[in-house]
C-alpha cells in the first residue's frame, strides 16, 4: 500500500531532516474545526513531541464538545478565546502544520496572524486546489482525509513512533470524514489504514461512542425539531433542506457542533440525493451541502455560494438574509433536475468477469419468478 507518492517521499524525508533537532511548531486547522481537522492536528502534536520538539495546537474558534475527549484536547489553545497567547506563539514559531485546509481564509480570524508569520509552512490536506502559499506541500485530493494522508506521511517519517494515541486521532478523523466509511471517498486503502490502526489497541467502538452517542437532550430534541419542523423536502428535484434561524437555536440552547451532521439527515430519505443546511450565525448563514452520486455540490457551492470543498460534501458563508440564501436554493432546483433525477451509476464491471456472475443472478431471479408464479397459480 503506497499511501504517498515518489515526491511525497522526497518531501517527508526532507522534513524529516529538517526536524531532526528540537523546534517551536505551531500547528493549525481550520475553523470550526471537525474530527479530521482535530484528528490530525493532534496526531501530528503526539508525533512530534514524542521527537522532542516544542509543539502547541491552535485552533481558529471553538470545536464541537463530542471531540473535547481527544488526547490532550486540554493542551489545546483556542485562539478566539486565548488570543494574546495564541499570537505569541505563532509569532514565535519556527514552523507551522497548516492541518486540513487548504486557504489561510479558513482560519478565520487567526488568517491574520498567521499571514504575517514568517514560520516554515507545512500544508498537509485532501481539498482541490490548495491555495497556500508552503514549503512542503502534502495535498491529495483522493484519499478519504486528512488523517488518512498524515498516516502515510508519519509512517515514511518513523513508523515506531505511532502508538494507541497517535493512531485513536487517525482513526477519529477518518472514521468522522468519511460518515463512519460510508462516504464514496473511502477506498481500499482507507480500509488498509483503518486495519493498521486497529492494530495498535484503539477502541473504536469508544471512539464511536465518545464522537456519535453523545447528544446532549437539547440537540436530541432540536434534532426532532428539524425533522419535523423544519425540513422541506423536494422529491421532484431529489433533494431537501433543513434551516435554522437564531431564535430556534436559542430556544435549544444551542451550542457549537450541535447541528453537526444534521445536513446528512435526508439523505436517508429514499431517492433524496442532494441535502442543504442554512445554519444563521450572528454575522453571516452558513451553508452546509451534501451529495450522492455524481452530483458535485463542490461545483454547486462555488458557483452560487461562494463556497467550495468536496464532490459530496461542501460548505459556503454569506452575509445575506438567511431567507433569502433559502429563496434562492429554492429556485436554483430546477435548473439542475436533469443532473439531480439521473439514475445512479451503475457498479463498474470488468471485463469477462461479470457474465458469469449476473447469469446466476438472473438464473436466480427467474427462478423465483417461476416459482411464485407457480404458486400464484
Ligand atoms: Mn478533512
Amino acid at each position: 500500500m503506497n499511501i504517498l507518492d515518489q515526491e511525497h517521499i522526497r518531501l517527508t524525508n526532507r522534513l524529516k531532516a529538517e526536524l531532526s533537532v528540537p523546534r517551536r511548531i505551531v500547528v493549525t486547522t481550520h475553523q470550526g474545526p471537525d474530527g479530521d481537522g482535530m484528528g490530525s492536528s493532534l496526531a501530528i502534536y503526539h508525533f512530534l513531541k514524542k521527537q522532542g520538539h516544542d509543539v502547541s495546537v491552535i485552533t481558529p474558534n471553538d470545536y464541537p464538545e463530542f471531540l473535547h475527549w481527544m488526547p490532550s484536547n486540554a493542551e489545546v489553545v483556542n485562539f478566539m478565546r486565548q488570543k494574546p497567547l495564541a499570537e505569541a506563539l505563532i509569532e514565535k514559531a519556527e514552523y507551522i502544520f497548516h492541518m486540513d485546509y487548504n486557504h489561510l481564509r479558513r482560519s478565520a480570524d487567526m488568517s491574520h496572524t498567521l499571514y504575517q508569520c514568517k514560520a516554515i509552512r507545512i500544508l498537509i490536506d485532501h481539498h482541490l486546489v490548495p491555495e497556500l502559499p508552503s514549503k512542503y506541500v502534502f495535498s491529495k485530493t483522493d484519499v478519504s482525509s486528512t488523517c488518512e494522508l498524515l498516516f502515510g506521511i508519519i509512517k515514511q517519517w518513523n513508523a515506531k513512533l505511532i502508538d494507541r494515541v497517535i493512531a485513536t486521532c487517525l482513526y477519529t478523523g477518518i472514521m468522522t470524514d468519511t460518515g463512519s466509511f460510508c462516504y464514496r471517498s473511502v477506498s481500499p486503502q482507507t480500509f488498509s489504514v483503518a486495519a493498521e490502526l486497529l492494530k495498535y489497541g484503539i477502541d473504536r467502538s469508544e471512539i464511536y461512542d465518545q464522537v456519535y452517542d453523545n447528544y446532549s437532550e437539547n440537540r436530541m430534541r432540536l434534532m426532532g425539531y428539524c425533522l419535523n419542523e423544519k425540513m422541506e423536502v423536494f422529491p421532484q428535484y431529489a433533494a431537501a433542506l433543513i434551516s435554522l434561524n437564531l431564535e430556534e437555536q436559542k430556544r435549544y440552547g444551542f451550542i457549537v457542533g450541535d447541528s453537526e451532521g444534521f445536513v446528512n439527515l435526508p439523505l436517508s430519505i429514499k431517492g433524496i440525493r442532494f441535502s442543504a443546511l442554512f445554519l444563521e450565525k450572528e454575522d453571516k448563514v452558513k451553508m452546509s451541502f451534501r451529495s450522492k452520486g455524481d452530483f458535485s455540490v463542490n461545483d454547486f457551492a462555488k458557483k452560487h455560494y461562494g463556497g467550495g470543498g468536496h464532490l459530496n460534501a461542501a460548505g459556503g458563508d454569506e452575509k445575506k438574509p438567511m431567507n433569502e440564501l433559502i429563496q434562492q436554493f429554492r429556485e436554483l432546483l430546477p435548473l439542475y433536475e436533469k443532473e439531480l433525477k439521473a439514475p445512479p451509476p451503475a457498479p463498474p464491471q470488468r471485463e469477462g468477469e461479470t457474465s458469469a456472475l449476473q447469469m446466476t443472478k438472473l438464473a436466480a431471479s427467474w427462478g423465483q419468478r417461476v416459482g411464485k408464479q407457480a404458486k400464484m397459480k
